[in-house]
């Protein structure tokens, strides 16, 4: 694979912007491989400026969920920009897009856009604050809501991988308001809150992990966690940024049958445009300014062409429920070819899916926690990912991030994928013999 001009414009980005990337984990240093500059992208592909072609599983780490250059998200946005580009100023698009979200998230009475999914959990937080009048707040370790400063607590996604615990800059009179709960510990949960339920404002959490790795909630303590922040009048916080249309058109709240206080989005809600938002009862909602007396701002909120992108997937969404069907279909091929060739080459590996997202952890234990997922073998993955970039898979860079599948991905591109993972596999073993 000829990377020659990938590497001198990775050299030349590294001169003008913080380690030649604009988000950490696009750098790879966890894989030890020089970024790819990406030139392009069509369906399930994606190209670089070498002209290598790769499939694509990163899918800019979730909002392309109807591949890349989707004709009708493409011919809506030219559309669009015949209207110009931006305006500050309530558009029809807007209340569109809040009508649409509250149809397909009923616990959403109101809605808030934003410019991406940081933006939504920092000011759900704040509102959450302002709401309760409380200042603590609870996280799970290995969840990731953005880079919010409460948040940037024993967080996962770029924060694993670079195996900083919190970030410098954040001052511990913020940190000190932050409690982290290991995820899926009920017991954990309740000695909590028998000591301090009454001072938490609210608990933020991913229903379906993502960002330690795909990790699953578990059903009795997502309804726990549910029932308990009821009890004590604690806002309950579903960041559904990257579950949020991926794993069902009602998210992880319609799978798991809870409903949150506020919901955050992202990804998915932009169609690959910079989008946010948060919503939920409207009460807590019009606590907003200037209804209210939290404030939260932007100049770029609910831009007409990102809007136009993300209204325009979220409808394909929702007048093709197959989608969902068909993305089951792919992960299931996938997750199951994977399982095979683990159990023939027996290497230490577990696969977590939900629906077209997935991790393939290099460890032999059940993972169901950040500490667990930990145990995957960092250097094994490395060696996993170089092997199959040479292959021309594209996977992220990072033991803790989620494959996303597309509806442009076909069944020839998971079994090319598998024969990939084979020959992987094999050179695996090979090494650790
Ligand atoms: P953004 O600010 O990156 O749009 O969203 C932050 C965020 C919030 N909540 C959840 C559950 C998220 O997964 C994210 C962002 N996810 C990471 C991928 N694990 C974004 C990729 C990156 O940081 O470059």
């Amino acid at each position: 694979m000829i990377t020659i001009k990938s590497e001198e414009l990775f050299k030349e980005s590294e001169k003008h912007i913080p380690g030649g990337v604009n988000s950490p984990v696009r750098a790879g240093k966890a894989v030890g491989v020089t970024p790819l500059i990406i030139r392009r992208a069509d369906k399930a592909h994606i190209f670089d400026e070498d002209g290598n072609e790769f499939i694509d599983f990163v899918g800019s780490y979730g909002p392309m969920i109807l591949g890349h250059n989707n004709p009708i998200v493409k011919k809506a946005i030219v559309e669009a920009l015949e209207d110009s580009l931006s305006f500050g100023a309530p558009t029809k698009k807007e209340l569109e897009m809040a009508i649409l979200v509250k149809e397909l998230l009923p616990s959403i009475e109101m809605l808030r856009m934003v410019n991406s999914g940081t933006e939504a959990t920092m000011s759900a937080i704040r509102l959450a604050r302002g709401y309760t009048g409380r200042d603590k707040i609870v996280k799970f370790s290995g969840n990731y809501h953005g880079h919010g400063d409460s948040l940037l607590v024993q967080a996962g996604s770029g924060i694993a991988t670079q195996g900083i615990s919190s970030s410098s800059g954040v001052p511990n009179s913020i940190i000190e308001n932050t409690l982290v709960l290991n995820y899926n510990d009920t017991e954990q949960l309740e000695t909590l809150f028998k000591i301090s339920g009454k001072d938490i404002a609210a608990v933020i959490v991913e229903v379906i992990s993502g960002n330690m790795g795909v990790v699953p909630g578990k059903f009795d303590f997502m309804k726990r966690l549910r029932e308990i922040t009821k009890e004590y009048g604690v806002i309950l916080i579903v960041d559904e940024v990257m579950t949020g249309f991926r794993v069902n058109i009602g998210g992880a709240q319609k799978l798991y049958e809870i409903e949150g206080d506020l919901i955050c989005l992202g990804k998915i809600i932009g169609g690959g445009m910079p989008i946010g938002a948060f919503g939920g009862k409207k009460e807590i909602m019009e606590k907003l300014a200037p209804v209210g007396e939290v404030y939260q701002a932007g100049t770029l909120s609910g831009n007409p062409i990102a809007i136009t992108a993300g209204l325009t997937t979220l409808n394909y969404l929702k007048d093709n429920p197959k989608v969902y069907l068909y993305l089951e279909e792919l992960g299931e091929r996938l997750e199951n070819g994977i399982n095979l060739l683990i159990e023939k080459y027996k290497i230490k590996a577990i696969v977590n899916r939900v629906g077209s997202m997935m991790t393939l952890f290099f460890t032999d234990i059940r993972v169901t926690n950040f500490s667990e997922a930990k145990t995957s073998d960092e250097k094994v993955f490395a060696r996993f990912y170089k092997e199959m970039l040479i292959s021309g898979i594209y996977f992220p860079p990072s033991q803790y991030e989620a494959f996303f599948l597309s509806n442009e991905h076909t069944m020839s591109d998971i079994d090319k994928t598998l024969i990939c993972i084979e020959n992987a596999f094999k050179k695996i073993n090979i090494d650790t013999l």
